[in-house]
């Protein structure tokens, strides 16, 4: 049975047990627990602080795990990247003080950065022919600067505001992270395979979040304008209606696209629109 170790607590643990939920397996969202088994797929849970689980997965005690990329890139463990999963997006940014007059990059020559992600910050200096003073500190990096212990700092941001409410201001982007269901890369055959059915529900699960199953009425006639309208997965489905000149058209919309293309069916004669929540797209 596979073993997957996910965080037992804090901000990926609850978007990794519903995404897990909605490929039909349940998983206990206690934080108590160290390892449970799951129901709907045959897997034990291992519940871990993200820290602890590329190097989990790297020695085998889980077979895989799901953990932020910026964990992956810093534990620098012997791991494979399957997938990404569309939450816990955010990036790791230099920023410095909001009254310093920021030059480029060569700003960083000789200074002191604050960070607890000091191989991703090290690595980014080398390539970048910086040499700059990275100080590791684990929680509230961004006060760093203003208690004089940095003079810049490099973490992670999501909408910005940390970095504000302590004047701070963005300066470089090192990478882009998300949550990435990670394996071990010495797995055996049959361990492949239950992992491949694995990413098989997962990828179904992201590639219909989002999606809405649109149907409605429109006079026959009218068909070519609407199909052209609404490229669908492959093209919508037309089905008859009772009476002969009306048919039912059934599409598949991304939430983004909805009312511009509602908009503009109904110039076209589209009535009695239905809009319904889809659950799953099984390829
Ligand atoms: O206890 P454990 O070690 O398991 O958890 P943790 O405290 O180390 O991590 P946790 O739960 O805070 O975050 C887990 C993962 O979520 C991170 O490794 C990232 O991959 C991802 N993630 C996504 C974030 C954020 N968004 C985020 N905004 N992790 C942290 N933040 C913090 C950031 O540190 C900063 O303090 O939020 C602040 C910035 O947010 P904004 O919105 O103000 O810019
Ligand atoms: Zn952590």
């Amino acid at each position: 049975m596979l073993t997957i170790a996910i965080q037992n607590k804090g901000r990926l643990n609850e978007d990794t047990v519903s995404l897990m939920r909605d490929a039909g397996i349940t998983a206990s969202a206690s934080h108590r627990k160290l390892i449970s088994d799951a129901k709907g797929f045959p897997l034990h849970v291992l519940y871990l602080r993200d820290d602890d689980i590329p190097q989990a997965v790297a020695l085998g005690v889980a077979d895989i795990g799901i953990v932020g990329l910026n964990e992956v890139l810093e534990k620098e463990q012997d791991v494979d990247v399957c997938m990404k999963l569309g939450f816990g997006t955010c990036r790791l940014s230099l920023a410095v003080p909001n009254n310093v007059e920021y030059t480029g990059l060569n700003w960083f020559d000789g200074k002191r950065v604050a960070t607890s992600y000091p191989v991703i910050l090290r690595n980014y200096f080398v390539e970048n022919n910086i040499k700059a003073f990275v100080h590791e500190i684990t929680g509230s990096v961004e006060v760093a600067p203003a208690v004089g212990m940095a003079d810049a700092i490099f973490d992670i941001v999501s909408s910005g505001g940390t970095l504000i409410q302590n004047g701070l201001k963005e300066e470089e982007t090192v990478i882009y992270s998300e949550a990435v269901l990670i394996s071990n890369p010495h797995i055996d055959e049959v361990r492949r395979r239950e992992i491949d059915k694995l990413k098989f529900r997962f990828q179904s699960i992201i590639e219909s979040r989002g999606m809405k199953y649109v149907l409605f009425n429109l006079p026959k006639i009218h068909v070519q304008e609407a199909v052209s309208i609404l490229p669908g997965m492959k093209s919508p489905t037309i089905l008859p209606l009772a009476a002969p000149e009306w048919v039912s058209l059934h599409v598949v919309i991304h939430e983004k696209d909805l009312w511009e293309k509602v908009e503009r069916l109904k110039t076209v004669g589209a009535t009695d629109i239905l809009v319904l929540a889809l659950e799953n797209v099984i390829k």
